[in-house]
C-alpha cells in the first residue's frame, strides 16, 4: 500500500519541476524573513533570482549545528510566533539544546509525512498502535502519533517506561504495531521474555522502529524475539522529526519524502557533491516548511542514495541505512575508527548478544580502548579457560577490521544498562 501515490510514486520529471519550484520560492523567503539566511547569503554573493535551477542550490550556503545553536532559542524561525503553534528541541549532549518551530500547515505536512512512512512499514487503519517513543520535546512520539491517527490506526499514547506495564497493555490491549526505538524495542522483548510472555501467540506483527542506528542483526533478534516484521524510519528534529525517510515493504533502503526534502550526498571534507551512490554525509533543504526551514542543512549522518526503481511501486528515492555519524568517530591513537565497525565485527560471531558499549580512556599519552559485550548465557555459565580464550579470539578479529587493540571484556547476559530511548554506546572518558 502506498499512502499518497501521487507524491509517493510520482514521475521523477514532475518531481524535479516541483522541487525547483518550491526551492525558488523558499529561498525567497527566507532572504525576506530570517536575518541569518540573508547574511550569509550576502556573504555568499548569492541572490534568490540565482537559483534558476537544481543544480545551483551548490551556490547556497551550508547550515550547521552551531548556526541553530547560535540563534537559541527561536532566532532562525521564518514566521512570527503567533502564527508558531509548536515548538520541539532537540537535547544533544552538550550546550543549549535546538529549538524547531511549526506552523499549523508544517503539523499537517509533518503528519502527512509520517503516515506515509508508517503505510510503508505495513500499517493500516485496522492497526493498533503502541506507542513507545517519549512525548515531550523529543519528536519521536508526537511525530508518529499524528501519522498514525491520520491512516485512521488506533493509537495507544503509552510512552516510555515502566516496561512490564508496558507488555500488560501490549497484550491486554492487543497491539499490533510497536513505535519505538529499535534497542528498546529489543529491552521490551527481553523483559517479555524473562515475564514468560509468548509473543507468538499475541496479536503483535509490525515494528516500526527510528531514532537510532539498527543493524540488520539486530532488527533480526527483535523480530525473531517478537514474531514481528521490522522496518526503520529515520528522520532528525532540525529537519521535521520522524517522517523524513521510511523503508518499505522491500526492506531495501529508506524512502526519501523528496517532495519536502531536497537531498544532497556530500564529501564531508570538501562539501563538493560525491558521484552518485557514493557513500557521503546527507544534507537536507526543506522544500514546504514555513516556521523552521534549513538550508542545506548538514547531517553529520552517513549513507548513500539511490533513485533505482523499487519493488514496491515508490519512485522515491531511497537512502541506505544511516552507517554512522562523521562526529561517532573515535580517533584512538592517531586510527580513524567508527562504532558500527564494532558492530560489524561483533554481530558476526555466535554467542555475542547485541548488546556492547566501547570505553575509551587515556592512560598517560595512550588512549585506551576497552569494549564490553554481553554473551549468551550459556557461554557465561561455561569455562574460564574458554571463556579467555573467546575474549583473545575477538581481539584478534577487531585488530584485523579495526587496526587498533582493543581490550575485550565479557560480560554477564543483562548487565549492560538498557535504555527505553537511544542506546548509548560510546563512553569517551578522555578529557580531548
Ligand atoms: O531521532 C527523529 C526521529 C524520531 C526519527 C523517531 C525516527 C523516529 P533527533 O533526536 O533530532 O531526531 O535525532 C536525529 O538521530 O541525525 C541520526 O543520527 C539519528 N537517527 C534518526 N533516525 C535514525 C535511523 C530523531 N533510522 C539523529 N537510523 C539523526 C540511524 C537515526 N540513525
Amino acid at each position: 500500500m502506498i499512502w499518497n501515490p501521487e507524491y509517493e510514486a510520482i514521475n521523477r520529471e514532475k518531481l524535479r519541476e516541483l522541487q525547483l519550484k518550491r526551492l525558488q520560492a523558499l529561498v525567497k523567503w527566507v532572504y525576506n524573513e530570517v536575518p541569518f539566511y540573508k547574511g550569509k547569503f550576502d556573504d555568499a554573493g548569492v541572490k534568490p533570482s540565482d537559483i534558476r535551477d537544481l543544480e545551483d542550490i551548490k551556490r547556497l550556503p551550508f547550515t550547521v549545528k552551531n548556526d541553530l545553536r547560535d540563534t537559541y532559542p527561536f532566532g532562525m524561525f521564518a514566521v512570527p510566533m503567533e502564527k508558531v503553534v509548536r515548538v520541539h528541541s532537540s537535547s544533544g549532549t552538550t550546550g543549549k539544546p535546538i529549538v524547531v518551530g511549526y506552523t499549523r500547515a508544517d503539523i499537517h505536512t509533518w503528519s502527512e509525512l509520517t503516515a506515509r512512512v508508517a503505510v510503508a512499514g505495513g500499517a493500516d487503519a485496522k492497526d493498533i498502535a503502541q506507542m513507545a517513543f517519549g512525548y515531550g520535546l523529543f519528536t519521536g512520539g508526537f511525530g508518529m502519533h499524528a501519522g498514525l491517527e491520520r491512516i485512521g490506526a488506533s493509537v495507544v499514547p503509552v510512552s516510555t517506561g515502566n516496561t512490564e506495564r508496558q507488555i500488560m497493555l501490549m497484550k491486554d490491549f492487543g497491539a499490533t504495531i510497536l513505535i519505538s526505538t529499535p534497542s528498546y524495542a529489543l529491552h521490551i522483548a527481553e523483559v517479555g521474555e524473562s515475564m514468560g510472555v509468548d509473543f507468538a501467540a499475541m496479536p503483535i506483527r509490525l515494528g516500526l522502529f527510528g531514532a537510532e542506528r539498527c543493524s540488520d542483526k539486530m532488527r533480526e533478534q527483535i523480530e525473531d524475539k517478537m514474531r514481528i516484521s521490522a522496518t526503520d524510519n529515520y528522520g532528525l528534529t532540525e529537519v521535521i522529526g520522524p517522517g523524513v525517510a521510511g523503508e518499505c515493504e522491500a526492506k531495501n533502503g529508506l524512502h526519501l519524502n523528496e517532495d519536502h526534502f531536497l537531498v544532497e550526498v556530500i564529501d564531508p571534507e570538501t562539501g563538493g557533491h560525491v558521484a552518485p551512490g557514493e557513500i557521503g554525509e546527507i544534507v537536507f533543504t526543506t522544500l514546504t516548511k514555513e516556521a523552521f526551514p534549513v538550508i542545506r542543512y548538514r547531517t553529520r549522518d552517513l549513507t548513500r542514495v539511490t533513485e533505482e526503481p523499487c519493488a514496491c511501486g515508490r519512485t522515491l528515492a531511497r537512502m541506505e541505512k544511516v552507517r554512522g555519524r562523521t562526529d561517532d568517530m573515535l580517533i584512538i591513537r592517531g586510527v580513524n575508527v567508527f562504532p558500527s565497525q564494532f558492530e560489524s565485527v561483533l554481530f558476526e560471531i555466535e554467542g555475542i548478544e547485541p548488546h556492547y558499549q566501547i570505553i575509551v580512556d587515556r592512560r598517560g599519552a595512550m588512549d585506551d580502548v576497552e569494549l564490553l559485550v554481553e554473551v549468551s548465557n550459556q557461554l557465561f555459565l561455561g569455562e574460564m579457560k574458554e571463556l579467555l580464550a573467546f575474549e583473545r579470539e575477538i581481539e584478534h578479529k577487531l585488530n584485523i577490521v579495526l587496526g587498533i587493540k582493543v581490550d575485550v571484556k565479557l560480560v554477564e547476559p543483562k548487565t549492560l544498562e538498557r535504555t527505553s530511548g537511544k542506546a548509548q554506546r560510546v563512553i569517551d572518558k578522555r578529557d580531548l
